[in-house]
């Protein structure tokens, strides 16, 4: 075993150059190549890759330290006898691309930007495009992002303008002078003179003791300009792991000195999404929700797992997007049904005689469409560009039903312009077929509004959840009881039912609730009012 220092390599003449990462830490097993420290000057980071791979032993320096050629930052444990090479000289320098703009038209303004001098490299990927036609970039702007298995460079535009076509596409191989893209120039054709600005690449040096070893042929430290980056501030390691595991840098927010992004943070930010996506949970838009535990529950005594049925499991998911993407708010009220019950009652008789069930839950039906038709502002759905509202010409309302598989939701359509029998009777068929197993998927879709009634069961109230993202609105009804009401003079006893009216604030204020809430009460008491 050889025990090998890891020291600065020649980095351009940079003097007093600032570690803003470690990389590594002792008893690390690195391969030659990884990154081991980041160094940053105003204009660059620069990560400084292991030229001999082994166990990482020691850490010479500390975040913050202002190191300069040779200065020692890592002892490793190399394996096998190596012999220590003389510091090889430093490669040629990679120059900071400076786009080549070739002018067109110059009546037009239209300009072409090319690859510029990439100090030789042929052949190289591009890995990032950073504009897309339409855009206005500014002089600097990152047009694309090219990667050599070395290093890894942003080109940016020589020239301002509009950005008329994209001449490569990611994965394409491009040389000096391939185009990259064609700008409308402001100001007219412009021709930059190439300008490299110079940024170091060169090896990290590898001194041995007490074995003499021979050092792997130097490798080019990545380098990456950082001043024109933009918005994401990361080095080539951090970009190359988040586009193995597919993360958009953009997203991620960066923890490093000037919040440049590490690859902690592409960890930290993949790792709740994976353990979302494991657990079922849906995050709807990588919202960083962290993952519920995993409980034994055998600890605490005898149990029994039983596998979700299908409709409980997409019932799960329907709520937990909902829950997750709908600002939800419910507004409760009580309904006097006393006279709709004296009504409802007095035809009982005639119900049964056409073999209709009448329950309350038509008359609900029934108001709810004229609410609806009413008030307007209810009967939509926010549109996916989540910028529009989709307004909807028809009335389906959604009766939630109780099975013993799970929640099925079959649809009434057209429920306006259907009367009290026909809802009875379309409602029974719909909740028997759902109960039976035998809804079809287009029964159960194009609902504009649900009813979910629990009046058979009891409760005063609960809070609904909004069917998103097809609904902005659900009424639950619980049990109705007689209760004291004053009438201005007295106390008098009525039948009043109680509603609760969840909605999606993004679509529905507070007022539109309040002035359907309002229609709705109004109608389930005084059945007259939908002859209005
Ligand atoms: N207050 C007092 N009594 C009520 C009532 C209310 N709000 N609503 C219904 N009732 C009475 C009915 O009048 C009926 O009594 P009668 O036979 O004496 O008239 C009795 O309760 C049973 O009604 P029902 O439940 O059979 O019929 P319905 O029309 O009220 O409801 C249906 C039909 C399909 C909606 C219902 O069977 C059901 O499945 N409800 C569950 C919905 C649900 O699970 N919602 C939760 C979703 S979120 O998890």
């Amino acid at each position: 075993m050889a025990i090998q220092t890891i020291k600065v390599p020649d980095i351009g003449g940079a003097e007093g150059v600032e570690v803003i990462e470690i990389s590594v830490k002792v008893g690390d097993v690195i391969a030659e190549n990884d990154s081991i420290v980041v160094l940053e000057t105003d204009k660059a980071s620069m990560e400084i890759p292991a030229s001999v791979g082994g166990k990482v032993v020691a850490i010479k320096v500390n975040l913050g330290d202002k190191v300069s050629e040779g200065a020692a930052l890592v002892e490793v444990e190399a394996e096998g006898a190596v012999e220590v090479a003389a510091p090889a000289p430093a490669p040629a320098p990679v120059a900071v691309p400076a786009p080549v703009a070739a002018p067109v038209s110059a009546a037009s303004a239209e300009v072409t930007l090319t690859v510029p001098d990439i100090g030789g490299a042929e052949a190289v990927e591009v890995i990032e495009i950073s504009v897309k036609v339409g855009d206005e970039v500014a002089q600097g702007d990152t047009l694309i992002v090219l990667e050599t298995d070395k290093a890894s460079m942003e080109i940016p535009a020589e020239t301002a303008g509009k950005i008329l076509s994209i001449a490569v596409n990611v994965g394409d191989k491009i040389s000096q002078g391939a185009a990259i893209a064609v700008v409308a120039s402001a100001g007219g054709a412009a021709v930059a003179a190439p300008a490299p600005a110079v940024a170091p690449a060169a090896p990290a040096k590898v001194e041995s003791a007490p074995v003499a070893a021979a050092a792997p042929a130097p490798k080019a430290a990545v380098v990456e300009d950082v001043v024109q980056t933009g918005d994401v501030y990361a080095g080539p390691a951090v970009r190359k792991l988040a586009r193995q595991l597919g993360v958009d840098l953009g997203k991620v927010s960066g923890s490093g000195p000037r919040s440049r992004l590490l690859k902690d943070d592409v960890r930290s930010y993949v790792k709740p999404i994976v353990q979302a996506a494991q657990s079922g949970v849906s995050l709807g838009g990588g919202s960083g929700i962290p993952a519920l535990p995993v409980v034994d529950y055998s600890k605490f005594g005898e149990v029994e797992i039983v596998k979700m049925s299908k409709i409980k499991k997409l019932t799960a998911d329907a709520m937990t997007r909902s829950w997750l993407n709908v600002p939800r708010i419910t507004q409760f009220d009580d309904a006097d049904i006393t006279d709709l019950e004296a009504f409802r009652n007095s035809m009982k008789a005639e119900a049964e005689k056409r073999g209709s069930r009448l329950t309350p839950l038509p008359f609900i039906v029934k108001a709810v469409a004229a609410a609806l038709v009413a008030e307007p502002s209810f009967n939509v759905s926010v549109h996916q560009d989540n910028e529009s509202i989709v307004h909807k010409k028809f009335v389906h309302i959604g009766i939630a039903v109780d099975t013993p598989n799970g929640l099925l939701v079959p649809i009434v359509r057209n429920a306006d312009k259907k009367g009290l029998f026909e809802l009875a009777d379309e409602i029974n068929v719909l909740a028997k077929k759902a109960r039976d197993g035998k809804l079809t998927p287009a029964e159960m879709q194009g609902g504009c509004f649900t009813i979910s009634s629990l009046g058979a069961m009891g409760g005063n109230g609960f809070t609904p959840m909004v069917s998103a993202p097809t609904e902005v609105g659900i009424l639950g009804v619980s049990r109705a009881q007689i209760k004291p009401v004053w009438n201005g003079k007295e106390f008098i006893p009525r039948n009043m039912l109680p509603l609760s009216l969840s909605y999606d604030h993004r679509a529905v204020n507070g007022a539109d609730a309040g002035r359907f809430m309002t229609y709705l009460t109004g109608v389930i008491g005084d059945l007259r009012r939908l002859l209005l």
